[in-house]
């Protein structure tokens, strides 16, 4: 850790996610996010995944009250600065956690998480239409380009449609947008919406399919330095990228599938791993 990294002991971030049994992706990476940049973090389980970096073998979304149920305990006793979410399961849940997210007096962080590395899905078909109640609810949503098309109902042709989708997402009431457009003229291309502009952000494309929880680790570590007080939302998103670019850069085969992202190296460490 480097010594430059000031502690601060009442940043408490809650995560509303999915659990990976592998440990790469949903709420146990979100955690390991947040310990990595000093935040608490305290997690409500929505679905369980039975899986591992070569696939994964079942999805079971929990009842949507036990899931209200944890965050209520979360909640009575601790003051998160922030909350996000990932993986939902289905419409009831996200009905549910929408309702909840109404009477939350700090930020939520919406990853619109539809459909994992492996192409399984995550969600139930009839979701979208839940997902724009908890939309009205979220300071920034993080949609691939994939979630952006399902929530939108835009099919993303060029940078009109984009523009159109992304306009749409805080129509319908997220007040910031970041959508993960992936692969474009060989970098990696970030929009980040603000309502009344949108800023591109474009970072360096890794040729790697060690990219498992990219997505969780990048809305976890927004979520994390909103926790820590930084209010630059530009200069998060930019700071997450980086965080998000280095973890895949330093990606390692620990298993025998599509491994995980590393998450245990910070931006301010040096990059190359050992051993
Ligand atoms: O990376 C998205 C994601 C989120 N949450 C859970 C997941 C995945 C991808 O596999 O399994 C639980």
């Amino acid at each position: 850790m480097s010594e430059s990294r000031t502690f601060s002991p009442n940043a408490v971030a809650l995560t509303i996610a999915g659990s990976d049994p592998s440990g790469g992706a949903g709420l146990q990476a979100d955690l390991k996010t947040f310990q990595q940049f000093g935040v608490y973090g305290a997690s409500a389980v929505t679905m369980l995944t039975v899986q591992n970096t070569l696939g994964v073998r079942r999805v079971e979304p929990i009842a949507p009250d036990l899931v209200i149920d944890q965050i209520d305990a979360v909640l009575d006793d601790f003051k998160p600065i922030a909350a996000k979410t990932g993986a939902l399961g289905n419409a009831a849940i996200i009905d549910a956690v929408a309702e909840r997210a109404g009477r939350f007096e700090f930020p939520l962080i919406v990853d619109p998480v539809m459909v994992s590395k492996h192409g399984h899905s995550l969600i139930e078909e009839d979701a979208v239409d839940a997902y724009r109640k908890l939309l009205k609810h979220a300071f920034l949503v993080t949609p691939n380009r994939f979630e952006l098309e399902r929530l939108t109902g835009v099919s993303l042709d060029g940078p009109e449609s984009v523009a159109r989708a992304i306009h749409d997402l805080h129509v319908m009431g997220a007040r910031f947008v970041l959508a993960k457009m992936g692969a474009v003229d060989g970098q990696s291309e970030h929009i980040l919406g603000s309502g009344q502009e949108n800023f591109a952000v474009h970072s360096n494309r890794i040729d790697t399919q060690h990219t498992h929880g990219a997505g969780c680790v990048l809305s976890a570590a927004i979520t994390a330095m909103i926790c820590l007080g930084q209010t630059d939302l530009k200069d998060i998103v930019h700071r997450a990228i980086r965080q998000v670019v280095i973890a895949i850069h330093n990606t390692h085969p620990i298993a025998k599938g599509q491994c995980p992202v590393e998450t245990r190296v910070m931006e301010n460490e040096p990059v190359e791993l050992t051993g």
